[in-house]
């Protein structure tokens, strides 16, 4: 990197640092991408003076508001919702709802200014946003869930709208819960529209939304491995989280005739030496969707495995990791773990799972490395697909669906592989992501003027 291009991006991530004190994960997300693009802006001068990426880095909107409910025994408890609109340059906002007690300010910046990015890449018209609350579903009833779902959404409905923001799922909000948000959203409205996605098949949702994530990992990582003519057959696959998409990666890396040996949750994880099979699959998914239990009941049920409290499952053998559970999940120890332990693939179905020098070893290293808002794009994609059948009012099959994807999956594909094509002929896929994503963004804004 040049002189001038370093003090452009010092300046620049001095500023973010100053506008936005303490947002930590706000800083990480934004840093990475500066970094990525730094070169381009620096060699396209009309860019600095466009203020381009100070503008992506400043969301349009940030909505904060109370969310008052009461639990089962008539206590009252009060916690905090967010919505922040990062930027519609593309369509209209996008992005997933997180319910966990995590939440905060700069986690939902981080997420919406990584959907910004990600949702550019899908090729589908879609704006960046991202929302949520500090509210835990873990040990509520569904009747305390329906409540909590019914009062944020009385607040959440005057900010979304099919043309003006579309939320759909994440960590915490899966099925259920986007069942009573869009109850209470079409309750208030009186109107029933595609405001949200991942809705049930039978109300609008669309086939293989909920595969879509972890299936469409699993179609980016089949391509990264086959730049090095390898393959998810016969190889170990190491998977942490044990939720929607880690439970849809792990299935799909399995048929793909991976041998998928962890799952975890915030609590430990489970190493089952023999691997996944379709059976135990149904058990995981009965486990966590309907009786939502904990990841240690596998080991109860399948005593050939062991569960370790407490940890995450990179010292496990591998040769391809997908850390599909939350951010910052793969520090730099545990980077030097993979590693030593003959991983060279790290596909990220998570949103900014590994640490910047965990990242960086990865490259040194010259692993197989992609940043969730490529790999893990899947997901929002397939959210898009079911806001164009619910705009032509039809149902598209599960192979149509998939048809869809697995092109939208080797487009983004291709697009980190003209963007982040080496001298050396290796790819950097933070790179081409990156920059593939902020010059449609930047051309978008660009010719909408000073918005
Ligand atoms: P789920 O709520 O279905 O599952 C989350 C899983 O991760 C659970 O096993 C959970 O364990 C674990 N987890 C959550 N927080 C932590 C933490 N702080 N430490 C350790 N483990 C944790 O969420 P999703 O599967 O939907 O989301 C997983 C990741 O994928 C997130 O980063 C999300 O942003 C990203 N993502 C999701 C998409 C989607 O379509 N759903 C699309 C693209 C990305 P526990 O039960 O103990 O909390
Ligand atoms: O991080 C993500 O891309 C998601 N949680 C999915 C968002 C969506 O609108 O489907």
């Amino acid at each position: 990197m040049d002189d001038f291009t370093k003090r452009y991006l010092d300046g620049f991530m001095s500023d973010v640092i100053a506008r936005n004190p303490g947002e930590k994960e706000f800083h990480q997300a934004v840093r990475e991408v500066a970094e990525s693009i730094a070169p381009y802006i620096t060699a396209n001068p009309y860019l600095i003076d466009q203020k381009i990426l100070e503008r992506i880095a400043e969301p349009e909107r940030i909505v904060i508001f109370r969310v008052p409910w009461t639990d089962d025994t008539g206590a009252l408890h009060i916690n905090r919702g967010f919505r922040v609109q990062c930027n519609s340059a593309l369509g209209p906002y996008k992005g997933g709802i997180r319910f966990h007690e995590s939440v905060n300010l700069s986690i939902m910046k981080f997420l919406a200014f990584e959907q910004t990015f990600k949702n550019s890449l899908t090729t589908l018209p879609m704006g960046g946003a991202k929302g949520g609350s500090d509210f835990s579903p873990r040990g509520k009833s569904d009747a305390e869930v329906m409540r909590f779902c019914q009062s944020f959404m009385t607040e959440l409905y005057r900010h979304i709208g099919q043309d003006t923001d579309v939320p759909a799922g994440d960590i915490g909000v899966g099925g259920r819960e986007i069942g009573y948000l869009f109850g209470q959203y079409k309750r208030i409205k009186c109107e029933f529209t595609g405001t949200l996605t991942g809705k049930g098949l039978a109300w609008g949702g669309s086939l293989l939304r909920p595969e879509a994530t972890g299936y469409g990992l699993c179609y980016f990582a089949e391509q990264m491995l086959a730049t090095r003519n390898r393959s998810f057959e016969g190889s170990t696959v190491v998977v942490s989280g044990a939720g929607n998409v880690a439970q849809y990666a792990a299935q799909k890396a399995m048929r793909l005739g991976a041998k998928v040996v962890t799952l975890s949750d915030s609590d430990g994880f489970i190493y089952d030496p023999d691997g996944l099979d379709e059976e135990k699959m149904a058990f995981v998914f009965q486990l966590k969707n309907i009786r939502r239990g904990r990841i240690k009941e596998y080991a109860a049920k399948y005593p050939r495995s062991t569960y370790y409290p407490g940890e995450r499952p990179w010292g496990i053998a591998c040769d391809i990791a997908l850390p599909c559970a939350t951010q910052n999940e793969i520090s730099l120890p545990d980077a030097e773990r993979l590693i030593k332990g003959g991983c060279y693939c790290v596909a990220e179905g998570a949103n900014m799972p590994s640490t910047p020098d965990a990242i960086a070893l990865f490259k040194k290293e010259g692993i197989l490395y992609s940043p969730g808002k490529a790999s893990n794009a899947g997901g929002v994609a397939t959210s898009g697909l079911e806001m164009s059948q619910n705009s032509i009012r039809q149902h598209w099959t599960a192979e149509e669906v998939d048809g869809h994807l697995r092109r939208i999956m080797s487009d983004i594909h291709a697009a980190c592989i003209k963007y982040g094509t080496q001298e050396d002929g290796t790819v950097d896929y933070v790179k081409g992501a990156n920059l593939a994503a902020f010059i449609k963004v930047a051309g978008a804004m660009m010719d909408q003027g000073v918005v």
